[in-house]
């Protein structure tokens, strides 16, 4: 196994919006990323992820790109940048950008011109299709609601947009556009910056026929899935990227990787493929959808977390390499998804967090995972922001899909935002976010749930994970080791080994609140046990063969 930095590392995804206001406008930005640099290495981490702060409208908050080369006002300035990128070198820390470029924003100078007419040089810089029987090209339905083509008066076309109409897929097929992409891609790296976080970078090919997609019971569209996920060309696209880019500096590279499966990220991120590093795969994110997507909320079960997670653990074992994620800003904070953020939060938070760095493959944090920051409970659709979400409660409750009430369940359970209100440093008001007003509300838990409380005490959340951090870089077997599941049918532990050469490590987590007797399965040789890590006081000497599980508990074991 070839031992390289980034799979040694540790990553902390920014969300700039929500993590610190340096000028009190109730917005984040980097000069108050800047101001934090210190509580960064403080954690230990190797890695930032910063979501993107590039010049943007904010349809998406962000994820829609009119100028990939500026910096978005919000934000500060392009010399705020270097400063901020010069702090994280000085202490160690690499700096991951977010690379959006299946689509930009629709204020882009180059959809501007594309969209002018037909003939301009740019138009095929994007995908426009005439209409087909007087509708849309095809029965596809956007992420963000609706149809993916957006009917355009002006040229009598229509062109396509995956996510919001103000975010038109780039056209790949076009090696003008990928060339310009490359020489932006460039610009940045020669900047100083150390890799790319890729936006649903495995969309970027699609099928060319634009052929529709089944349409589901009570459905208005159909899933154009198929035709765009892990399309024809992705892989000669990404392998000519790496070829124009990559290959020439010492990057980190992840692609966001929607619909992917363990045996086709093996083609993203082979050591032999020349494309990515690795992949964020959803299977474990998607548990509890149903015909209504993450809207249906429906209840999950641990061992279906076991058979997800076993099949990406051993499907990349021999070659490739996992992300390991709970959080991001697209999804709901794990301590209320997987674990208890009532009467358990810190035990199931540091009990989450031990099951996860403990796997093979590179860990990302989320900003407040660390403190175990909590979903939010907003009484009213208006104090959210989040345009999924909007959209969302707009279409299923206007057409009857769901009521309000339900809709207001599952965004509390699965919604955007719970991933997005502003970062609590501490019990002033706002959480010491900002001196303004919050572009959205601070979760009200913010006197008791803060970094300052939290560096406060030896037994948070934060300091647990500066120990799963130091334990990571201590030991090989926690990078290298292959994983092997125990007890695959049990409801209430998840358990699972971890085997380099001679050394072995027992990992025991129970996911209930309900304690629980651990029996150590036959075959498990040792002569004696080494307790790593654990998130309640263990007495000395006591034995692994059986262990009554506490709520929540979870322990680490160096097997000898
Ligand atoms: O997300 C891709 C994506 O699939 C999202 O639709 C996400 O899975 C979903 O919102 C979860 O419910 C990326 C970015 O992470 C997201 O923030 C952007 O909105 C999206 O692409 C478009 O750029
Ligand atoms: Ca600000």
């Amino acid at each position: 196994m070839n031992q390289t930095w980034w799979k040694e590392s540790v990553v902390y995804q920014i969300y700039p919006r929500s993590f610190m206001d340096s000028n009190g406008d109730g917005i984040g930005d980097i000069k108050g990323i800047t101001s934090r640099m210190d509580y960064l290495k403080e954690l230990g981490i190797d890695v930032i992820w910063l979501s993107p702060v590039f010049k943007s409208p904010n349809d998406d908050n962000g994820y829609d790109i009119s100028d990939y080369q500026k910096i978005m006002d919000d934000f500060g300035t392009m010399e705020d940048f270097d400063e901020m990128l010069d702090a994280a070198h000085q202490r160690g820390i690499k700096l991951m950008m977010d690379l959006v470029v299946n689509h930009s924003s629709d204020e882009h100078q180059w959809f501007i011109e594309s969209k002018s007419s037909k003939d301009n040089e740019k138009r095929d810089w994007y995908i426009w299709k005439p209409g087909k029987d007087g509708k849309e090209p095809s029965n596809w339905e956007a992420a963000f609601k609706g149809s993916v083509w957006e009917y355009d008066e002006g040229t009598d076309e229509y062109y396509l947009h995956l996510f919001s109409k103000k975010q038109p897929d780039l056209n790949w097929e076009n090696p003008r556009l990928r060339k310009e992409i490359y020489k932006m891609m460039n610009w940045w790296l020669e900047k100083g910056i150390d890799g790319f976080r890729m936006d649903v970078i495995n969309f970027i090919s699609k099928d060319t026929d634009y052929p529709d997609g089944k349409v589901a019971e009570g459905k208005k569209y159909g899933d154009g899935s198929p035709y765009f996920m892990n399309g024809p060309r992705i892989h000669e696209f990404l392998q000519e990227m790496n070829k124009e880019v990559l290959s020439k500096y010492d990057t980190i590279t992840v692609g966001e990787a929607p619909g992917v499966t363990p045996e086709e990220a093996k083609l993203y991120t082979g050591s032999d493929r020349n494309e990515l590093h690795m992949v964020f795969q959803f299977e474990h994110m998607g548990l509890g959808d149903g015909p209504e997507g993450k809207w249906s909320n429906l209840s999950w079960k641990l061992t279906d977390l076991k058979k997800v997670m076993t099949r990406w653990q051993k499907g990349l074992e021999e070659d490739g390499w996992n992300s390991l994620y709970w959080n991001n800003h697209d999804q709901p904070r794990v301590v209320s998804r997987f674990g208890n953020d009532k009467e358990y939060r810190v035990e199931s938070a540091k009990m989450l967090a031990t099951c996860l760095h403990m796997m093979q493959g590179t860990p990302y944090i989320y900003q407040g995972e660390e403190i175990g920051m909590t979903n939010v409970q907003f009484d009213s659709i208006d104090q959210y922001r989040d345009i999924e979400t909007l959209n969302a409660f707009k279409e299923l409750t206007s057409e009857n899909r769901m009521s309000e009430e339900e809709m207001m369940a599952s965004i509390y359970a699965r919604g955007r935002d719970n991933a997005r209100t502003p970062m609590q440093w501490n019990a002033e008001e706002h959480g010491g976010f900002t001196e303004g007003t919050p572009w959205i509300e601070v979760n009200p838990n913010y006197k008791e749930i803060n970094v300052e409380k939290a560096l406060g005490d030896q037994e948070s959340i934060f300091y647990y994970y500066q120990k799963l951090i130091k334990l990571r870089k201590e030991n090989k077997a926690i990078v290298y080791g292959n994983y092997d599941l125990l007890l695959e049918d049990d409801e209430q532990i998840y358990a699972y080994t971890r085997t380099l050469g001679e050394e072995k490590l027992l990992i025991i987590c129970n996911f209930t609140k309900d304690s629980t007797l651990f029996t150590l399965p036959s075959g498990i040789e040792y002569n004696s046990s080494e307790l790593l890590i654990s998130n309640y006081a263990i007495g000395e000497g006591t034995s692994i063969d059986s262990i009554e599980m506490k709520p929540f508990e979870a322990r680490v074991y160096k097997l000898n």
